[in-house]
Order: structure tokens, then sequence, then C-alpha cells
């Protein structure tokens, strides 16, 4: 296992998903999420499955699996896992909820971690950046300096020291902090900067920009006819039944929606 995240990634089928926002609360979510892998996977056989960030609520240390007894976790593990024994490439990237995860989770999943952002090659030639999309939102002044500061190594070192509990307790304060803070944001603070989305798939030479973290889903157009395609967040009505969620496939044929309540 390569303990260095990978900046390129190469492959004939991609199946990509973002922002499913999983956790201990919420195990109809767990569920779903689990079936549209497992049923997509059958049916798709993808080389590859990749998760751009957010795929838990919020990550607080991967000690969570051991001392917190997750059920989420060893879920999502277990399923990686099983993917992975099938053949399939795993890859995860941080989101702005589960930057945290580090190389042990990984392993758990038998799961490559992808930097932020990765260049995906498909065997067509095609090119496409591939970012959760936080670090384009840079009109969020306030959360800019908030990621910078946790980002940090330094500040991540001393966090992790914290007890478990400790941890959990101040990502609870904080998701309510961020909840308060985004009543106060236009729509157009907190999405993505069409120019950092330009300047970004120029640096990279890539065809499309595909991200998630806004959860505005659809492609639009970007100049010198490149694209843009996001992903869309996970969520569950009250009758536990999955209301939004799904991902995209890439291969030989371009890009394709595959929705969860498709499979
Ligand atoms: O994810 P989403 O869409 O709800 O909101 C994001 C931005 N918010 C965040 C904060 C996360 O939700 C908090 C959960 C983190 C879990 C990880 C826990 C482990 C690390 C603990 C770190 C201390 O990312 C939101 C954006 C929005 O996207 C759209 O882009 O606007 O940004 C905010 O709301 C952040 C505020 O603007 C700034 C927060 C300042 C808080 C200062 C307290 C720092 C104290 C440090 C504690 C030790
Ligand atoms: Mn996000």
């Amino acid at each position: 296992m390569n303990a260095h995240p990978a900046a390129t990634w190469a492959s004939h089928s991609v199946l990509l998903c973002s922002d499913i926002h999983l956790s201990d609360a919420n195990p109809a979510l767990t569920e779903a999420f689990c079936a549209w892998i497992e049923q997509s996977s059958q049916r798709i056989s993808p080389e590859s499955i990749l998760v751009l960030g957010d795929l838990f609520d919020a990550w607080v240390g991967d000690d969570v699996l051991t001392a917190h007894q997750s059920l989420c976790a060893q879920t999502i593990a277990n399923l990686f896992e099983l993917q992975a024994l099938k053949g399939i490439r795993i890859g995860l990237m941080h989101g702005n909820r589960d930057f945290l995860i580090g190389e042990q989770f990984a392993k758990q999943c038998n799961a490559q971690l992808l930097a932020d952002p990765c260049v995906l090659t498909m065997s067509s030639g095609a090119t496409i950046a591939l970012t959760h999309g936080d670090q384009l939102c840079t009109q969020d002044s306030d959360y800019q300096g908030f990621r910078q500061q946790v980002r940090a190594p330094s500040w991540q070192h001393d966090f992790l020291a914290k007890p478990l509990n400790e941890r959990l307790e101040v990502a609870h304060h904080l998701r309510a902090q961020s909840e308060l803070e985004k009543k106060t944001k236009s729509m157009e603070i907190m999405d993505i900067s069409p120019q950092e989305a330009e300047t970004l798939a120029e640096q990279l030479a890539v065809d499309v920009l595909l991200h998630g973290h806004t959860h505005r889903p659809g492609v639009s157009p970007m100049s010198n006819g490149r694209k843009r395609w996001v992903l869309p967040d996970w969520e569950i009505n009250a009758s536990g039944a999955l209301h939004r969620g799904g991902g995209l496939l890439i291969n030989q044929n371009g890009i394709e929606v595959i929705s969860a309540a498709r499979v």
C-alpha cells in the first residue's frame, strides 16, 4: 500500500460519488449507500470506485473504528474491503468533514488515499481533474481561514492527541457552528468560484473538472470546450427512504449519471 496520496489515477471505468455524510446516527443512509455500491458495482463492474470526500458526516480520527466501535465506520470498511477483494481499486479523497481520515482507515478499506486535486486519465485519453471542491470556494473567506488552520499538520497532530470524547465534542460543536454560519452566507459565496475552477482546469490541462461539496449536481460549460461536472449529495427522507444520492460513471462512452434510485 502506497503511503502517499495518489495525485494521478489511470483507469478505463470509474464509479464516482461524494458527500454521502455517513454517521452512526443515520443507519438507513449507510444501508442505502452500501446497497448502491454493491448493486451498481455488480451491474457495471467498474475498474475503480472513487469517493471524492465527505464520505462521513464528521471524522475525528481513525481510532473511531476501535475505541468508539462505530458500526457505520466498520460497515464501510467491510464494504470497500469486499469490493477490493473482487479486484476493484478503491480511492478515497478527503472532504471538509472527513479530512482526518488517515492511512490506518484507508488500509482497513483496502483503499488508497487520493490527493486533492487528483488527475484521472481514462484509457480513451480523456483527462479529468478530481477535487472535493471546498478549496475552490474562495469567496467564503471565513471558511478558507478555518480550513487553513485545521489542515496544518501541527494543528492536526495536537487535535488527534486529544481524548476521543473531546474530539467528538469539538466536531459536534463545529457542525452546529457551521450550520449557523451557513444561514448568513449567500448561495454565491458558498459556491465554487468559476474563475478558480477555470484556473485549476487550465493548470492541470484537463478536459473536465469534477467535484462535489456544493450539493448542486449537474454539468456546465467552461471555457475552451471544457466541462464542469458536480456530484450529488445523499439524503434520506423522514420515512427512511433515499431522497437524493447516486454518482457518476466514467468509461469509454463518456460520463453517465448513476442514480441511487435506479439500481
Ligand atoms: O460541510 P458543510 O457544507 O456543512 O459546510 C462547509 C463549511 N463548514 C465546515 C465545518 C464542518 O461542517 C465542521 C465539521 C468538521 C468535522 C471534522 C471534525 C474534526 C476536526 C475538528 C476541527 C476543529 O467545513 C462551511 C462552508 C460551507 O461548507 C460551504 O462551502 O461555508 O464553513 C463554515 O461554516 C466555517 C465557518 O465559516 C468558520 C468556522 C469557524 C469556527 C471557528 C472555531 C475554531 C475552533 C477550533 C476548535 C478547536
Ligand atoms: Mn464538503
